[in-house]
C-alpha cells in the first residue's frame, strides 16, 4: 500500500491549494514554489507513487494529464510560444513528492532542458 502525500489531501480538498481544474481522473493546481510565471502541477487523482508504478489501468488518467496540460497551456496564453512538461522519477530524477505529477512550466524562455 503506497503512502499518501499532501497531494492526496489537496485532491480531496483537505489541504489548501490553488486548484485550477479537477475531474474524475485528474487534478491541476499551482505549484507552491513556481519556477516560471506559469507553473502548474497536474496529478492523477489515484495515488501512483512513481512512473515505475504505472500499469495499463492507469493509461486513461495518464492520457488525461496531457489533454489537461494542453488545455491549461492555452488558457494561460503560453501554448503558441511554448512550454515544458516534466515528470520526475525517484531520487536521480529529482522527485520530491511520491505521487506522480506532470509539471506544466512556461511563460518565459526556459533554455536547455538539462542545466
Ligand atoms: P517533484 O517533481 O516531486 O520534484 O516536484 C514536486 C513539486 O511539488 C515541487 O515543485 C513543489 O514546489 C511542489 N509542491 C506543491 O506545489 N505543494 C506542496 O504542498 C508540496 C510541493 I510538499
Amino acid at each position: 500500500m503506497a503512502i499518501e502525500t499532501i497531494f492526496s489531501k489537496i485532491i480531496r480538498h483537505e489541504a489548501n491549494a490553488d486548484i485550477l481544474y479537477q475531474d474524475e481522473l485528474v487534478t491541476a493546481f499551482r505549484d507552491i514554489r513556481p519556477r516560471a510565471p506559469v507553473h502548474i502541477l497536474i496529478v492523477p487523482n489515484q495515488l501512483i507513487p512513481t512512473v515505475n508504478d504505472v500499469k495499463p489501468q492507469h493509461e486513461a488518467a495518464l492520457g488525461r494529464l496531457f489533454t489537461v496540460a494542453a488545455r491549461l497551456a492555452a488558457e494561460h496564453g503560453i501554448a503558441d510560444k511554448g512550454y515544458r512538461l516534466i515528470m520526475n522519477c525517484n531520487a536521480h530524477g529529482g522527485q520530491e513528492v511520491y505521487h506522480i505529477h506532470l509539471h506544466l512550466v512556461g511563460g518565459r524562455a526556459l533554455g536547455p532542458m538539462l542545466s
